[in-house]
């Protein structure tokens, strides 16, 4: 692979979940330079898994704008997974505020994006011993998230949630979507309603199939799920 720097700054792809050699690994400072402004970096490595993973910037906090993308390798073999169609969802957040912006407020304030604060008069219903316990530890009870749909939109495969999205389907497939949380900092939960879902496979590993109707994705993670969806 040639990656070509066509941004004016430093740059880097880190490979998240391939097991590479640490010269390819895409993490500047520790296992490489970094690809500057105007160069190339060629990435040479076996692979060594299939399944869903993804890729992005290990560069700055270049992730959070937009630098990544999803990975997908069919295994050499048959696949365990029988599905008549597949999509990827590739799950992320977009905010008007530059990611370093919204560093910068953090480091001032871990609250600033939480506007579910409490205050000793409100009707949150905490004991004042809750209150003391979460006050010792400095957090929040409401501190869900850092960074919050204040000034996040959250986004499929680069879409808003008002783009009106659709996956088409022909009545009776089994259908395969691999999630990808390429998010920077949300957990995302993922339901279809009354729709119960099959996770065959987590961080691009076959697992053994286990049905639900919801499932909570960390921040990096992939979920393969197949739904039969009518
Ligand atoms: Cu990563």
């Amino acid at each position: 692979l040639n990656i070509t720097n066509t941004l004016d700054t430093d740059t880097s792809i880190h490979w998240h979940g391939l097991l590479v050699p640490f010269q390819m690994d895409g993490v500047p400072g520790i296992s490489f330079p970094g690809i500057p402004a105007g160069g190339t970096f060629t990435a040479t490595f076996p692979v060594r898994q299939s399944g869903t993973y993804w890729w992005h910037s290990h560069a700055g906090l270049q992730e959070q704008a937009g630098h990544y993308g999803p990975i997908v390798i069919d295994p050499a073999g048959p696949d365990p997974v029988q599905a008549d169609r597949e999509y990827v969802l590739l799950l992320s957040e977009f905010s008007p505020l530059s990611p370093h912006t919204i560093f910068e407020k953090l480091k001032k304030g871990e609250g600033y994006f939480n506007y579910q604060q409490t205050s000793w008069t409100d009707d949150y219903p905490l004991t004042g011993k809750q209150r003391r316990e979460w006050a010792k530890m400095r957090m929040m009870p409401t501190d869900i998230s850092d960074v919050t749909g204040s000034t996040y939109t959250y986004l499929v495969n680069g879409h808003g949630p008002k783009e009106g999205m659709e996956f088409a389907f022909n009545p009776g497939e089994r259908v395969r979507l691999r999630i990808i949380n390429g998010s920077a900092m949300t957990l995302f939960n993922i339901r279809i309603p009354g729709l119960p879902m099959t996770v065959v496979a987590a961080d691009g590993q076959n697992v053994r199939p286990v049905d639900t109707d919801e499932f909570q994705i960390g921040v990096a993670e992939t979920y393969d799920v197949v739904i039969e969806p009518g």
